[in-house]
């Protein structure tokens, strides 16, 4: 499967792209370049201590007004500077967990923690490089991918 995935993405990139969603296939999600960010020893590797002091410091940077919670335009502006944007996620609902239109600050963490997990293939609570291009190479099948509709193009 692995290797149908490779050879249909290799296809598009050769073929053109018609597709407004072919050039971001290989990067489903943004938190990897938070991970990263993380790494505050700079070793190359993102441990446990690293992520939770990530999380503190990021929520710190999104919580412009200092009031605990982020409300959706906080959310808005952190992820343009930490995710580059809001094009490809995490998401502002991924981490509201509750739908409240309010990020507190257990909701930022248990949503990052629970990302990490999802990256740490080999569950020793750090995030190396590996981890990432691993991610990378478990991308849904294409095929699954067309049934979901375009994102519809923001008019502003
Ligand atoms: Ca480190
Ligand atoms: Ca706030
Ligand atoms: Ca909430």
């Amino acid at each position: 499967m692995l290797a149908g995935v490779l050879a249909v993405a290799s296809c598009a990139s050769g073929g053109g792209r018609e597709r407004t969603n072919d050039p971001i296939r290989a990067l489903l999600s943004a938190d990897a370049l938070l991970f990263v960010g993380f790494d505050s020893d700079g070793d190359l590797s993102t441990n446990t201590a690293e992520v939770d002091s990530g999380i503190e410091r990021e929520f710190a940077r999104a919580d412009v007004n200092r009031d605990g919670t982020l409300q959706p335009l906080e959310f808005q502006n952190w992820s343009n500077l930490a995710l580059g944007g809001g094009q490809i996620g995490p998401y502002r609902l991924d981490f509201d967990r509750n739908v409240d239109n309010a990020i507190t600050r257990e909701e930022f963490g248990v949503e990052i923690r629970a990302r990490v997990r999802d990256y740490d293939s080999d569950e020793n609570g750090a995030l190396t490089r590996v981890d990432f291009v691993r991610r990378v190479g478990q991308t849904r099948d294409p095929s699954e991918r067309r049934v979901r509709p375009p994102e519809p193009t923001p008019s502003r």
